[in-house]
């Protein structure tokens, strides 16, 4: 139940584990309907891609279980109008449970989950996506004072590796992991071009 999973957050942020056995992303989304968007993207990838194929980072399913990777990500849904009270504790357990950055999805015209995550959570940095076009406004717009950063519309591929962005300055394996996926990038963008001229 909502509440089981809230005492379970509770209970992990009370424990005293090492930095390398803690999730270092948080993914939150307000629906299992941003499910695809969030984590696979449809057709253009999505943050699952970015952190799994593309930075070797590993899926956290048990906090208490950390997979041999070093550096992982853990997702939840945590709605913030059906589940206001476990976006809650998500977000002010985060920093406790060892999570360096959060990144929060939602759609439709209040997508309130990422801003409320992002107030809650301070000063834990979060990354918002808005699921859709529409969610764009509702994403961005932050009163002065209450910052978050945010993505365009269905970027969590990008999301993921900004997260990594501010993971790399305390931890150089990632650095170097952003490092390379940018140089293979612009080896797409070679042999694309190159194609076209040949
Ligand atoms: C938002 O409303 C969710 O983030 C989702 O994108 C949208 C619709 O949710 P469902 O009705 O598909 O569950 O809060």
């Amino acid at each position: 139940t909502i509440s089981d999973l809230i005492d379970r957050l509770h209970r992990e942020a009370a424990l005293e584990r090492p930095d390398a056995d803690t999730p270092d992303v948080g993914i939150v989304m307000g629906s299992d309907s941003d499910l695809e968007t969030m984590m696979t993207g449809g057709k253009r990838r999505g943050a699952y891609d970015a952190f799994v194929d593309e930075l070797g980072f590993a899926e956290q399913t048990d906090y208490e279980d950390a997979p041999a990777e070093r550096f992982t990500f853990e997702t939840y849904v945590t709605s913030a109008h059906r589940t206001p009270d476990l976006m809650t504790a998500y977000a002010e357990t985060a920093e406790d449970r060892g999570l360096e950055v959060i990144i929060a999805g939602a759609g439709g015209k209040s997508a309130d989950l990422p801003n409320m995550t992002a107030s809650i959570a301070y000063p834990l940095p979060v990354i918002g996506v808005p699921v859709q076009e529409k969610s764009v406004d509702s994403v961005i717009g932050m009163p002065t004072g209450a910052p978050m950063v945010a993505v365009d519309a269905g970027k969590s591929f990008n999301a993921a590796l900004s997260a990594a962005q501010i993971l790399a300055r305390q931890h150089e394996p990632v650095r170097e992991r952003l490092v390379d996926y940018h140089e293979a990038l612009r080896e797409d963008v070679g042999v694309v071009s190159r194609a076209l001229h040949d």
